[in-house]
Parts: C-alpha cells; structure tokens; sequence
C-alpha cells in the first residue's frame, strides 16, 4: 500500500488533532447508529495517541471493548473533480468508518494502514463527519491472540505478550486526493555491481490504463536514469548506495498518464543488497554486525502513539549510544519511524504483530496446554498471520532500511504443530518478497536441537536470558551455557543474530555484591553476555532487551511495567547505556 503524499498532483489534509470521543461499554453503537450524529457524551481525545492514559482513569485504562472517535473536516474546495481517500495509520486492532452515514471500510491489525475511497460520499468545499469505532479486543482469532475473561469486575482482557495493550487511533490520519487514474502500487528492487546499480520498479494503475514513465533522481535532483512502461529497469553509474548510518535516496520519480488525467508519485529508493552467505550477514557485500535494541512504541501518557519529538529523540538516544539497528518487537511502527529510518540509514528487522503464540509463556491458568489447536491459535489465526505478513510487506517491501521480515517473536516452536503452522507462513513471505531473509525470533524453551521451526528459517535469532530467567544471580554458569548453546546453533552454518538478552533494572538501585534488579547487575549480565558473543563467529548481532523501560500488563513478575530498558521510560540512561556506548561507539566489532 502506498504511503500518501503531497505531488504536483496529489493534495493531503492531515485530520490529527483533537476528536470526540467515547466508550461504549454496552456495544450498542452501532445499532444506535452513532456515527450518524455528534457523538453524545463524547469528551476530547487527541489523535494521534493510545486512549488510554489521556484521561485518569481507571475504567479507561483497563478499558475492553469499542471506543467511538469522531471528528468534521472540510473537504478543501479545490478537489473537485478528484478522487478523495481516508487513510489511517494504524486502529489498534481493529476498525469501522462512517463517512456521513456511510460505512466505508472495516480494517482489523492494530499496526497497520488501512484506506477508504470516499469520493462518492464528500464534496469538494463541504464539511464532513468522520466516525470510527476502534475495538481493543483480542480473541483466539486475532494477531496478536488473546482472550476476553468475564470477571466479577466486568471483562478483562488477557493476553500473553508482555507490554501494555494500548488502544486507539496511535497514528495519523490523513484525507488526500489524487486523479482518479493515478498510481496504485510500485514495487521497487534493487542491485549492486561494483560501482554500478540497478533499480528494477513495477508500477500498477488504478481508475484506467495509462502510459507510465519513471525518471530516477539523485538527491540533488539531478535525473540519472529514466524508463517507460510499467515493469522496468534502470542503470545508474556511479551509483551512491544507501548504505548503514548513510541513508542516501533516489526519487523515483513516475508518472501516469491517460486520457486527460495524469498522476505524479514520488517513490524513495535507496541502492543496496542484503544477503545470508554462511554465517554472514552482507549488506552491499559487506558483513553488518546488528548493534542495538528490541524496541518498543512506548511513552509517557502517549501510550503507542505516534509523536514526532519522541521518535526523533529516540532516534537522537540510538544514535548517541552507538547503535545501527533495530527490531520493530513486537509489531510494525509507524511509517513516521520507517521513514526517518530509511533516511538516515538505520537497519530495521521488521517484526508482525504475532508475539504471545504460545502458551508456555505469560498464560496463568492456560499455561502448558497446546498452543496450536482448533480451540486455541488454529486456521483462523494463521490466516490472520499470512495477512498481517501480506500486508507488512506490501506497506514496507520499498524500505531500504528493512533488511529482515521477523514473522514470529518466542513462538511455540519445539512441536510438529508449530512446524505445521510455520511451514507455510514462511512461504508466504518469500512469495511476497524474494529479496530479503526470513526470520522469526526463537525462545529460550526451544534451544538448539529442540527447534522445529529455525530450520525454516535463512538465519537464526535468538532470544536469551542466561542470567536471569535462567541461573539468575550465577553469571558464571550463565556464560558456560550461553557458550554451549551459541556453539550449537553456530552449526547450523547460518548467522545469529541475538534479539534480546538482558536484565530488569530499577534506575537508582545499587550494590556492592551481585544482586538481581540492581544497575551493577544489569552491567555485569550484558558484560558476561557480549564476551560470550565475541568468542562465536557466527554472531552476527546484538540487540539489548529493551532501548527503554516500557509498560506491561499488571504482574508480579513486573514493577510499573518492563525495567529491561537501557533507558528508563523517560529516557534517562542506566549505567549499561553508558557500557554500550562505550562498546558500540569503540572500534568496529569484527
Ligand atoms: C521475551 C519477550 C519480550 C519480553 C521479554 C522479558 O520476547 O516481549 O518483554 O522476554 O521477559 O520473552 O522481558
């Protein structure tokens, strides 16, 4: 799905701001139609944020169920004669629109874009009423999977990943316009041969045929190559490739043209290759060794919403602290974060919502039983997978920055179910996109030998918590039995990317002698850790659980949320963020 944009033949009018907004705890909504009148009873809400902080309160808070945003527009007078779109950035997790009275789209994934054509229903110059009833709930039938317990207290909402499930409109909404022949789709591939590069693009047309040229511009606007029709590929010598930490673009400049209409979309590209040769892992032929963190969209009262001071200061943190990459645990972000990261050369594994695939973790009561059955996660819920795996890479396949799809993270994976379930999601997302490795991220349950599903896998990412959930307190035995295991998995011949290590920190607290929760500890377990990975060569990667303190579900296992972060929630540093800074900003790992 193309991202909207303003070109000489596009228009966007941004509908963030403040809406009104409701819960409808009895689910009567839409039968009482209420999207066909001012929301009664509505209180302000801004959007772009997670509802559920905004207001304190704890019926919010812990709110299960859907929520009802409205807000009016003007349709700008200048559209007329133009096909008019409503796009949202995300509804967490799912979604149905009213324009006026009329229903335009339902969209369920709570991390992903989904779009209405509401030509028929606006009129240039005119106001107009957008609803949206968004449910926070999550089934056995939904990515990431969950269920509603009735309680003395009302319903709950159980889940079994582990951050906080923030609900709402996290991202923008835009109404934009376009010719009714316009671009619908590219696709975009690139090439590298020594100083020589390739761009091979396939466009799709919507509203009508047309002709379809392309020009290629360097990022001083100069064209350096051009084509026509629809499929092609271009040559560009002297090729400046997008690179780690230099985020070099192209415009790929299309245009569409038919009848009397034509339609201009700007496409970035950035040249470069990525590759699984052994136990490398190459970008543009050169080995990369991942330095970062699993993340998480997490912040102060924003919840999961998308804010541009907090992702560019989180930026500015990654940055300062020497990393070059990140994994998107446990959803795709925002195209707000892609973007700035294709720009400015960070390496993203880009994740799906499928995290809490498996009951052995985080599921009280149901802990142990199948995880992959009928009743529990069955064909239902891996059709929900393929789609949120079809639709992240038709929204992110043209980011340079993305060079691996995470399917799963800490799945059930040590059962032929779990094989049976995976075998064909992984083919999915070949299909989908040839060009870039696959990969989900294992649990410290299934270790070498015992993983069923790595073996589908192009590399091998690990999650490992030596030290802490295993030999918590003995550091000692915990590198012993990281070695053994990294040797094993070395032998699959594939490299490993380490996707999460690390310890729950409380800022402030000190000791003398090695004591769990203490900032001393946490230095002394990623320490041990990175020793570890030095002395295996098919270590490939270490990414710290988490950038940042983030919040959980209520748990005793939990103090106001996840303390994993090398920040705390309001971004201060630990003393670990200093010890990675010191490593990762030092001379190149090997
Ligand atoms: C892993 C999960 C991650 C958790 C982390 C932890 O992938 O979501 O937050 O462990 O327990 O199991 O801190």
């Amino acid at each position: 799905m193309l991202r909207p944009q303003e070109s000489p033949t596009r228009e966007l009018k941004s509908l963030d701001g403040i809406w009104s907004f409701r819960t409808d705890p009895d689910g009567v909504g839409r039968a009482e139609r209420w999207y066909a009148a001012p929301l009664a009873g509505a209180r302000d809400m801004p959007v772009p944020a997670s509802f559920n902080e905004v207001v304190p309160d704890a019926e919010l808070f812990d709110y299960v169920g859907e929520v009802w945003y409205q807000t009016t527009t003007r349709v700008p007078r200048g559209w007329r004669g133009q096909r008019v779109v409503l796009r949202f950035g995300s509804a967490t997790h799912a979604a149905t629109v009213w324009v006026g009275d009329a229903e335009v789209v339902s969209h369920v994934g709570g991390y992903l874009p989904f779009e209405a054509d509401v030509t028929e229903h606006v009129t240039a110059g005119e106001p107009v009423t957008v609803t949206v009833a968004v449910d926070n709930r999550l089934s056995w039938q939904t990515i990431p999977p969950g269920y509603v317990e009735e309680t003395d207290a009302g319903p709950r909402q159980r889940y079994f990943h582990d951050f906080f499930n923030y609900a709402g409109l996290h991202r923008p909404v835009v109404l934009g316009c376009t010719p009714h022949l316009h671009v619908s789709d590219v696709t975009v591939t690139t090439g590298l041969d020594g100083s020589t590069g390739t761009v091979g693009y396939d466009v799709a047309v919507g509203g009508g045929t047309a002709e379809v040229g392309v020009e290629l511009r360097d990022a001083d606007g100069r064209t350096v190559a051009s084509g026509a029709g629809a499929p092609g590929q271009l040559r560009i010598d002297d090729v400046h490739p997008w690179r780690p930490g230099e985020g070099y673009q192209y415009d790929l400049v299309i245009t569409a043209t038919g009848g009397d209409e034509q339609d201009v979309y700007v496409q970035k590209v950035g040249i470069r290759t990525v590759e699984v040769r052994g136990t490398q892992f190459l970008i543009n032929g050169e080995p990369f060794y991942f330095r970062g963190f699993g993340m998480h969209e997490d912040h102060l009262v924003l919840g999961k919403g998308q804010d541009a001071v907090s992702m560019v200061h989180d930026f500015e943190l990654l940055r300062w602290v020497g990393a070059n990459s990140f994994r998107t645990s446990h959803y795709p972000y925002s195209e707000e974060v892609m973007d700035h990261a294709d720009a400015h050369g960070w390496v993203v594994i880009d994740e799906t919502p499928a995290v809490g695939l498996n009951l052995a973790l985080n599921a009280g009561g149901l802990a142990g039983s199948g995880t992959f059955s009928e009743e529990r996660i069955g064909e239902e819920t891996q059709r929900a997978h393929e789609r949120e795996i079809r639709e992240l890479i038709a929204r992110d396949k043209n980011r340079p920055s993305v060079v691996v799809w995470s399917i799963a993270n800490e799945p059930e994976s040590d059962t032929v179910e779990a094989e049976r379930y995976f075998e064909p999601l992984f083919r999915v997302a070949r299909e989908a996109d040839p060009t870039r490795p696959v990969g989900f991220a294992n649990v410290m349950l299934a270790p070498a030998g015992a993983c069923r599903v790595t073996p589908l896998a192009d590399l091998v990412m690990i999650n490992r918590y030596y030290g802490w959930y295993a030999f918590p307190g003995e550091l000692e035995v915990a590198r012993r039995r990281l070695d053994e295991e990294l040797a094993r998995w070395a032998q699959d011949g594939k490299p490993i990317i380490v996707t999460e290590y690390g310890a729950d920190t409380l800022a402030g607290l000190h000791a003398l002698t090695p004591s769990l929760w203490t900032e001393e500890y946490q230095v002394d377990l990623v320490t041990m850790t990175h020793e570890a990975f030095d002395g295996c060569d098919a270590v490939v990667g270490e990414h710290l659980w988490n950038f940042a303190d983030f919040q959980t579900a209520a748990g005793f296992m939990r103090a106001d949320g996840n303390k994993k972060g090398a920040f705390t929630r309001d971004r201060r540093p630990k003393a670990v963020a200093h010890l990675l800074r010191r490593r990762w900003t030092g001379p190149p790992l090997a």
